[in-house]
């Protein structure tokens, strides 16, 4: 089943279901899809609501026009601050990146062109990366006088290791789609934007065909085992697997194997 898309925040940030994944678009290419009051918004509303909708098992986020995914947060809004509480403030604007990562379902980044600052920083909160082969990525904060603000000083080390992401953020460097499937910041690549959002589509209702129980629980033994010790990760996961013994949807996938048929998982 395919909705017409909802706007959120104005128009610019669109929600679109197709089957079980709902996809989320980035919609102000006339800014190359810079992150303003409307897109943080937007997309913190957007996730929101996916996330409570039993009907979707996964999430897409694109971005639309030929120019890129983001450049990033829309400078034309930065405005002077001149008081600790006045920073404060800035600084509790970044609710719409934890709703990203706060996804319990599955999420895909499809980035094209532009991926830069604070959108680099939105696809490194999601799950799976895959870029067309005219993605620039970059973290350009150090050349405005700032660092990355929206979790990417902690997220790109863990994702590719201290060094390599020290390199990219001290230098504000720009980097490639090929570039960026070398260094693990993407884990696949397209050769241009439409085989990109026909793979990563396919990606999302692979994914969303899987029991999402499963998909749920290895995404949380994952993420939240990155911030634990081995010991602990290990006993989160055995938690996790032992939890997924009992559900319907694991002796449904046993069943259709014996019955040689397609598995029809339920969530429970
Ligand atoms: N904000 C607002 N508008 C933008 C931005 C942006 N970040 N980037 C591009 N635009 C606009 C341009 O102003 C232009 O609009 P107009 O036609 O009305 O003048 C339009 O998009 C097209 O851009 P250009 O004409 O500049 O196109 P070019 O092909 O010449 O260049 C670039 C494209 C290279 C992407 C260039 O626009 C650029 O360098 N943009 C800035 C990128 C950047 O520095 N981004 C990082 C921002 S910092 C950040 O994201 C930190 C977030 C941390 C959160 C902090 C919360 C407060």
């Amino acid at each position: 089943m395919t909705t017409d898309p909802e706007s959120h925040g104005d128009t610019a940030v669109l929600v679109e279901r197709r089957g079980g994944v709902g996809i989320v678009t980035l919609n102000r290419p006339e800014a190359l899809n810079a992150i303003n009051m409307a897109v943080r918004r937007g997309l913190t509303q957007a996730c929101r609501d996916l996330d409570s909708d039993p009907e979707i098992r996964a999430v897409l986020i694109r971005a639309a026009g030929d120019r890129g995914f983001c450049v990033g947060a829309d400078i034309k809004e930065f405005r002077p601050v001149d008081s600790a509480v006045a920073a404060r403030r800035v600084d509790g604007s970044i609710a719409y990146v934890d709703a990203v990562a706060a996804l319990t379902k599955p999420v895909i980044a499809a980035v094209h062109g532009f991926c830069l600052g604070g959108g680099f920083e939105i696809a490194l909160a999601c799950d799976i990366r895959i870029a067309s082969a005219d993605a620039l990525f970059g973290l350009p904060e150090i050349n405005l006088g700032l660092i990355p603000g929206a979790g990417g000083t902690q997220r790109l080390p863990r994702l590719i290791g201290a060094g390599r992401a020290l390199d990219l953020m001290l230098t504000g460097e720009r980097f490639g789609a090929e570039e960026a499937l070398r260094l693990g910041v993407v884990s696949r690549l397209a050769p241009n934007r439409d085989a990109l959002a026909e793979q990563a589509l396919a990606l999302a209702d692979a994914i969303a065909a899987k029991p999402p129980t499963a998909a749920a629980f290895v995404k949380e033994a994952v993420t939240a085992g990155a911030d634990l010790d081995l010991k602990a990760g290990i006993a989160l996961e055995r938690t996790l697997f032992t939890l997924l013994l009992t559900t319907e949807d694991r002796m449904e996938a046993a069943a259709a194997f014996r019955e040689k048929r397609r598995p029809v998982f339920k969530g429970r």
